[in-house]
């Protein structure tokens, strides 16, 4: 399926008239309108919150970071539900929330596609969705009234313009996450972009380390040239350590890794000069969700998008920046 050229564009077409039309539906369903005891006999949202898993050290940041905002104390009933990696597992829980009449439905979901059908359910039962992290490629028009999450076009982008700097003559194996998951072809498009032309090979490890080590075990029998990996995140990267030093090479050194994420783990491997270059996937924005959500519920205005600003670092960093950080 075609893809618009960037998130910011796709996602403006869809919320703006979402946002009417979901808050619309959201006072008409009876959902939690400010004053209503949203089902749960207090005045809590009742959120039904479709986890992808807990394949990362990110997920799992993210996944704290939620459940920290989403709490009873801070007005919220939080139906929480991981879905191991599985899209039929995610699909379940979004049908379960609908039976449940949840006042709002979050979810991240764990590839772009095949949601159209539940998507459009959501949509005829009138509880307004919020997309969380994750992008959809749908044909179901206005399927979500906004989205929070990162510009991973740029974060590849990031990731490329610090190689076309800094090793312009590297020959680049790519590390990708989830095949078809937003986070994947965003982060491969922003990348190649800048520096395709220096790409040898790309395989999944589907955002886990220990299937970044498998597949850095293969590509370094494939592409024994490759000098540089492109890890879409930390955990695979970290995985792609371990390969490499099976293998005998030095790693940042014999082989360069630039990475994605910024989790405690990845930036020790920058302090250990293990990793060249880390641009940060900040997760820790659950705060920032409950407030959307809150919002939607309260039949308030919200932004079309919110991106989650990231930052990005390299081996200059120090141990204390890497103690201070809060994931
Ligand atoms: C990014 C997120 C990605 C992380 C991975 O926002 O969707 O999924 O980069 C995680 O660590 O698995």
């Amino acid at each position: 399926m075609s893809r618009p050229a960037s998130l910011r564009t796709r996602l403006a077409a869809l919320v703006g008239v979402g946002a009417v039309l979901a808050l619309g539906a959201c006072s008409s369903s009876g959902g939690a309108d400010a004053g209503s005891d949203g089902g749960s006999g207090g005045d809590l949202i009742r959120v039904g919150f479709s986890q992808l898993g807990a394949e990362s050290g990110w997920r799992t940041a993210n996944t704290e970071s939620v459940k920290a905002s989403l709490t009873e104390e801070n007005g919220f009933d939080l139906n929480f539900v991981d879905a191991q990696q599985k899209q039929e597992n995610q699909i379940k829980a979004l049908r379960d929330f609908v039976a449940q009449d949840v006042d709002v439905i979050a979810f991240s979901p764990v590839i772009e596609t095949g949601w159209d059908e539940v998507l459009q359910e959501i949509k005829d039962s009138g509880i307004p969705v919020v997309l969380v992290d994750r992008t959809v490629d749908t044909s179901v028009e206005d399927p979500f009234v906004t989205w929070i999450g990162a510009d991973f076009e740029q974060e590849g982008r990031t990731a490329g313009e610090w190689v076309a700097e800094n090793a312009p003559d590297a020959k680049v194996f790519e590390l990708q996450g989830t095949l078809g998951s937003g986070a994947q072809v965003d982060r491969e498009k922003g990348f190649n972009d800048v520096v395709g032309d220096q790409v040898i090979g790309k395989a999944s490890g589907n955002f886990t380390r220990a299937e970044g080590r498998t597949a850095v075990e293969a590509a370094l029998q494939a592409y024994p040239e490759m000098n540089l990996i492109f890890t879409h995140n930390d955990d695979m990267g970290l995985g792609a350590i371990e390969a490499i030093e099976a293998a005998g090479k030095v790693p940042g050194e014999d082989i360069q890794i630039v990475s994605v994420d910024g989790v405690r783990d990845g930036l020790q491997a920058l302090v250990d000069k293990k990793f060249n270059f880390v641009v940060e996937c900040n997760p820790v924005f659950g705060d920032q969700l409950a407030e959307l959500i809150r919002k939607v519920v309260d039949g308030e205005d919200v932004p079309e998008t919110t991106v989650v600003e990231d930052k990005s670092f390299d081996q200059t960093i120090t141990q204390a920046d890497v103690d201070a950080r809060p994931y």
